[in-house]
């Protein structure tokens, strides 16, 4: 019996010290009335308000935290946070028409974004990305309403034109990624950045081997301002071996970081139209804390 008071009391001061403590749970303060009572029926009704408080409290907090996310997603447009990168059954041909059965297996990657704008972009892209033993395969349909490139150097400076862009990166563990463009007039960039302190394309650009191979097919005129065009689609493919620097071929199951990128020029616009399917965070395709994950699923 005396044990039962003595545990009865020290439930009461327990509690007694958190609303001491905490004081702001308008329910818990209410309750202090019942210091007068009984110890027993004290302990009995704070026993039974103590898991009522204190949860009202954080539910409240965690509530309005919810809230905030969810008023701030509800503003940010839609990106590719996760992807799929899947197995490429059957050939595939480069030449800018995606009618082969792969491509209709393909994730369709549309959400591209001015992230850093809190905006979906100007101009609608649709890509998608296969791989097999041998190479990663990407393609993207890309509206444009201007069509305009002039850089036909491979590894010139092809984001000065319409370009679509792909960046990976393999490892969290490590500072080194690739980086791949093809503009209009289908001339390829490729960079294996060591890291982004290393000098980037004027160091690595006359350097990094150019891997890629692609196929471009445009629907309407290049470089031809007075006329309003459709778009361009762009097909390639990139064999493993440029990625030997990290390792190569990804196992079925690894995750890589990625982003698809996209320069849109048109004179329709104040400024080139810089869009990615990540949600980048910076004006700035290097940034890769803000990649998406992509997972390369293997043969089923
Ligand atoms: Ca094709
Ligand atoms: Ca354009």
């Amino acid at each position: 019996m005396s044990g039962r008071l003595l545990l009865a009391l020290v439930v009461v001061s327990v509690i007694a010290g958190c609303e001491g403590r905490e004081g702001a749970a308008p329910g818990a303060r209410s309750k202090k009335a019942g210091l007068a009572k009984p110890a027993a029926a004290a302990a009995r009704e704070r026993t039974s308000a103590l898991p009522a408080a204190v949860p009202v409290a954080l539910s409240r907090a965690a509530a309005e935290e919810a809230a905030a996310v969810q008023e701030k997603d509800a503003k940010a447009p839609p990106v590719v946070r996760a992807a799929e990168c899947r197995w490429c059954n059957g050939g595939i041909k480069l030449d800018g028409v995606l009618k082969e059965r792969a491509w209709s297996q393909a994730q369709v990657l549309e959400d591209f974004a001015v992230f850093w704008q809190n905006r979906k972009a100007k101009t609608a892209t649709k890509a998608r990305l296969l791989w097999d033993n041998q190479y990663l395969y990407f393609a993207a349909e890309m509206e444009d309403q201007d069509l305009y490139a002039d850089v036909q150097e491979a590894n010139g400076m092809t984001w000065t034109n319409d370009v679509f862009e792909l960046f990976l990166k393999p490892s969290k563990d490590s500072l080194a990624y690739y980086e791949f463009q093809v503009n209009a007039l289908n001339t390829p960039l490729e960079l294996f950045l060591p890291s982004r302190g290393a000098g980037g394309y004027q160091r690595f650009g006359p350097i990094t081997e150019v891997h890629v191979e692609s196929a471009v097919r445009l629907q309407g005129t290049l470089n031809k301002f007075e006329d309003k065009d459709i778009g361009w689609t762009v097909e390639g493919r990139i064999p493993w071996r440029a990625f030997k620097a990290t390792g190569g071929r990804p196992a079925p199951g690894s995750k890589w970081h990625f982003a698809l990128c996209r320069y849109d020029y048109s004179v329709a616009f104040d400024q080139p139209e810089l869009s990615s399917s990540a949600p980048l965070t910076q004006p700035n395709f290097h940034r890769y804390e803000d990649y998406g994950e992509l997972t390369f699923v293997g043969p089923q």
